[in-house]
C-alpha cells in the first residue's frame, strides 16, 4: 500500500505548498473574501472522507457504506440552523456560484425577471452580469446604490413594481453597508416576489450576531463558507421549508453529482468553531479593525465608496491618488499587502483596470491583529499607494512588513 507522502513523492508540489503557507505568513492578507482556516478545519480537508461517493441525502443515499458520511452532514446541517436560525439547510453546494445557480433553477423558469444589484456597486457576477450563462437563462434587472452610497429602496421599489420580479436579490461583494432585509421583504411582497439574500461575505458577521440576519426573514439565503465564516471552500443554501423539496432536488440531482464530504466535514467543524464565544469576539473585532482602516484612510483623503463600512471591508478610489486599481494593487503587491483591485459605482474605467481597491480585515484579525496594528497597516497602505512607482520604498515596506507578521504566527505547527 501506500508508503510516499507529499514530500519525498511529490517536492515540487510539496514546496509549492510550502511557498504558498510562507507567502500567506509574511504578508498582510486584505482580500475581504480570504482567510485562514483552524487546523482542525485543515484537518477535517485532508481526510479519508475525500474518498467516498455519497449521492443523494443522509439516509437516502444511492450507494451503499454512508452511514458516518450520513453523520457528517446530519452534523453540519444541524450547527448551520443553529448558527443562523435556519428552517432548512443544505450543505453540498460545491462554492458560491453552484449555491446561487441551484437556487434560480429551482425557484425561477427561464425568462424570469430578478431585480439584483449592479456589480459595479457592490453586487456579484452571479447576480446576472451579462457575462454569465445565467443572464442568457433569465432576466436580470440591476439596481444600484445612490449618490450617498446607500441602497434607495424607494428606487427599488418602483423598480420592482415596474419589472414585477420573480424574485429580488440581495447581498453584496463589495458593498459595505448594513442591508435592511425587513424594508426589501415588505417591497418583495407587495409585488409577489421571492426573496433571496447572498450573505458570503458577511456570513460569519451574521453568525455571531454582528450584522442584520435574513435567514429568518427571507425565503433563501445563500452563502460561502470560506470568507468571514471562516470555514472551508464551499457553499451552503438556507431556505423556508416550504422551499426545501425543490432547493434540495436542484443541488442534487439537478445540478450536482456527488457532495465533496471531506469539505461538508470541514464545514460542520468550521460551524463548531463559530458557536463559540470566542466567534463572536472575532466577528466584533473584524467590524472594529474596519472601522479604523475607514478612520485613518479618512483622516489621510481618501475617498472610501458608500461613505464608509458597517461590515468588514472597504472599497476605495484610488483614482483621487493619481493611480488605478490595477496599478495600486500591484504596488501593494510589491509591499507584501495583497489586496483586489475593483470596480467603483458606474466605474468609467475597465474591470481589468478599474478605479477602485477593495480591502478587508477578516484574515489580519484571525492573525490577532487588532486597533492599533490596523494603524500602522493604514500607513503602510497609504506609503504603498503614495509611492506607487518607488520599488525601493515598497520593497522597504515589504522588509518591514515580514518583520511585523512574525509577531502573529499563522501555523506554527505546519
Ligand atoms: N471572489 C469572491 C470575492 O472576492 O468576493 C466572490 O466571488
Amino acid at each position: 500500500m501506500y508508503t510516499h507522502n507529499l514530500k519525498n513523492f511529490d517536492p515540487d508540489i510539496y514546496a509549492s505548498v510550502k511557498r504558498e503557507q510562507k507567502r500567506q505568513e509574511e504578508g498582510l492578507e486584505m482580500i475581504p473574501s480570504e482567510n485562514f482556516v483552524s487546523p482542525a478545519v485543515l484537518e477535517a480537508l485532508g481526510s479519508v472522507l475525500t474518498n467516498k461517493y455519497s449521492e443523494g441525502y443522509a439516509g437516502k443515499r444511492y450507494y451503499g457504506g454512508c452511514e458516518f458520511i450520513d453523520e457528517v452532514e446530519t452534523l453540519a446541517i444541524e450547527r448551520a440552523k443553529k448558527l443562523f436560525n435556519a428552517e432548512h439547510v443544505n450543505v453540498q453546494p460545491l462554492s458560491g456560484a453552484p449555491a446561487n445557480i441551484a437556487v434560480y433553477f429551482a425557484l425561477l423558469k427561464p425568462g424570469d425577471t430578478v431585480l439584483g444589484m449592479d456589480l459595479s456597486h457592490g453586487g456579484h457576477l452571479t447576480h446576472g452580469h451579462p457575462v454569465t450563462y445565467m443572464a442568457k437563462i433569465f432576466n436580470f434587472v440591476r439596481y444600484k446604490t445612490n449618490a450617498d452610497g446607500l441602497i434607495d429602496l424607494e428606487n427599488l421599489r418602483q423598480m420592482a413594481i415596474e419589472h414585477k420580479p420573480k424574485m429580488i436579490l440581495v447581498g453584496y461583494s463589495a458593498y459595505s453597508r448594513e442591508i435592511d432585509y425587513e424594508a426589501i421583504k415588505k417591497i418583495a411582497d407587495e409585488v409577489g416576489a421571492i426573496t433571496m439574500a447572498d450573505i458570503a461575505h458577511i456570513a460569519g458577521l451574521i453568525a455571531a450576531g454582528e450584522m442584520n440576519n435574513p435567514v429568518p426573514i427571507f425565503d433563501v439565503v445563500t452563502t460561502t463558507t470560506h470568507k468571514t465564516l471562516r470555514g472551508p471552500r464551499g457553499g451552503m443554501i438556507m431556505c423556508k421549508e416550504k422551499f426545501a423539496k425543490e432547493i434540495d432536488k436542484a443541488v442534487f440531482p439537478g445540478f450536482q453529482g456527488g457532495p465533496h464530504e471531506n469539505n461538508i466535514a470541514a464545514k460542520a467543524v468550521a460551524f463548531k468553531e463559530a458557536l463559540e464565544p470566542e466567534f463572536k469576539e472575532y466577528a466584533r473585532q473584524i467590524k472594529k479593525n474596519a472601522k479604523i482602516l475607514e478612520e485613518e484612510f479618512k483622516k489621510r483623503g481618501y475617498k472610501l465608496c458608500f461613505g464608509g463600512t458597517d461590515n468588514h471591508l472597504l472599497l476605495i478610489d484610488v483614482t483621487t491618488k493619481g493611480l488605478s486599481g490595477k496599478a495600486g494593487q500591484i504596488a501593494l503587491d510589491k509591499a507584501g499587502i495583497t489586496a483586489n483591485k475593483n470596480m467603483i459605482p458606474d466605474d468609467p474605467r475597465s474591470p481589468m483596470d478599474p478605479s477602485g481597491i477593495r480591502l478587508g480585515t477578516p484574515a489580519l484579525t484571525t492573525r490577532g491583529m487588532k486597533e492599533e496594528e490596523m494603524r500602522v497597516v493604514a500607513k503602510w497602505i497609504d506609503e504603498a499607494i503614495t509611492n506607487w512607482q518607488d520599488e525601493t520604498k515598497l520593497a522597504e515596506i515589504k522588509n518591514q512588513i515580514i518583520e511585523f507578521t512574525k509577531k502573529f504566527p499563522l501555523y506554527p505547527t505546519l
